[in-house]
């Protein structure tokens, strides 16, 4: 293992005015020293100025599990926190995840913290036996602190690609979920199921018993948390209805994430992985109206076209993920230079004990989907 300094001898100051052009070279450099010393993991939804130095891509599940398959020391990844936690959780003792920027979150993440998870619980808990009638459901767009809950109390986390399967593992266990942060994924998770919308009610967390008196909580099968990504609230039923009248044979694919109406109009409903393979496996000179975020769009578009394939993208406003949209070349050259002379800058370390309870809910999760 490279021997580690204190303190790391170049500030971020230095990159702030760079060019992308000086960081370009900055950048193949500083990734030609590391060697496979490091990866490189860019999320479907990073910006084309970064993506180009990916060593691997995929979503926040898929990048974890290869990086860990790998013997790097460093994984770099260009995504938002809760990923660079999932890639520590799932990586092993020797390797160290990095964050190019600190300041990337997920505004959904935020929706839902450990204060407000547990005063709901305790809140179940004076209505119903919540540890024998409630299993807790994370979407992975989650901190680890709220993995570790859902493992210390028999729940387990899922992505918007097994949404589905975790959520028949759920009621497996017990006979109601609670499914946080995103009250849209559960939603049309729960519609898929056949559960009627009066007995998947929202949970307010500003509100005291989540605004559900105790005969709401009582029916609930699916307790939705009031949650949301605030990129993919854009996209509206609107924009489908113009699309379709436009372009009658066209076909419409979203995120789930997307609201309820959207997903009922779309012709396919998915994941970021899904969303792709939908539509570079589609017949020639198709045209695809999308909706999720507007780099896996452009990007897509750009890979499709060959074939005579259009992929459009949902809204006529431009909505980026603005948190993944701050891992830059800037910053990546920043964090690279620094690897490259032994010092680790926004390391992303969950203490041991969440990262035990939120690993027990990861392999869960990887059984169960
Ligand atoms: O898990 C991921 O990577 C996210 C945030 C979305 C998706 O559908 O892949
Ligand atoms: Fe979070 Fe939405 Fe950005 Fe995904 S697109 S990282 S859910 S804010």
């Amino acid at each position: 293992m490279t021997e580690l300094t204190e303190i790391p001898p170049i500030a971020f100051a230095a990159f702030a005015s760079l060019s992308d052009a000086d960081c370009h070279a900055r950048i193949v450099a500083a990734r030609a020293s590391l060697g496979d010393k490091a990866v490189i993991l860019c999320h479907h939804y990073q910006r084309a100025e970064v993506y180009q130095y990916a060593d691997l891509t995929g979503d926040s599940l898929r990048l974890a599990r290869l990086a860990s398959a790998t013997n790097a020391e460093y994984i770099v990844f260009c995504g938002v926190h809760f990923m660079a936690e999932v890639a520590d959780i799932m990586s092993g003792p020797g390797q160290i995840a990095v964050l190019p920027d600190l300041a990337a979150g997920c505004s959904m993440a935020d929706m839902a913290n450990l204060a407000k998870v547990e005063r709901c619980w305790r809140e179940l808990a004076a209505v119903l036996n919540a540890e024998e009638q409630v299993t807790p459901v994370t979407y992975i767009n989650s901190a680890a602190d709220l993995k570790a809950f859902c493992g210390r109390h028999g729940g387990i986390v899922c992505t918007s690609s097994n949404a589905r399967a975790i959520a028949e593992w759920a009621f497996g266990q017990r006979e109601k979920i609670l499914f946080f942060p995103d009250q849209h994924l559960g939603r049309w998770t729960g519609h898929g199921m056949g559960i009627p919308f009066d007995e998947m009610p929202v949970w307010d967390p500003d509100l005291e018993n989540g605004g559900l008196t105790p005969e709401q909580i009582r029916q609930a099968r699916l307790l939705l948390w009031k949650g949301h990504c605030a990129v993919h609230q854009m996209f509206q039923p609107a924009h489908i209805h113009k699309f379709r009248a436009e372009h009658p044979d066209g076909l419409v694919i979203s995120h789930p994430e997307c609201c309820f109406e959207v997903c009922q109009l779309s012709d396919h409903v998915g994941s970021t992985e899904h969303i792709v393979k939908i539509v570079k496996d589609a017949a020639p000179n198709t045209r695809w109206l999308v909706g999720t975020e507007l780099n896996l769009v452009n990007r897509l578009a750009g890979e499709v076209k060959e074939q005579g394939k259009i992929a459009q993208f949902m809204s006529p406003i431009v909505c980026m993920c603005s948190t993944m949209q701050r891992i830059d070349p800037q910053h990546l050259a920043w964090t690279l230079e620094n690897l490259a002379a032994g010092h680790v800058v926004n390391r992303i370390a969950v203490p041991e004990h969440e990262a035990v309870p939120a690993r027990l809910t990861l392999e869960r999760m990887l059984a169960a989907s």
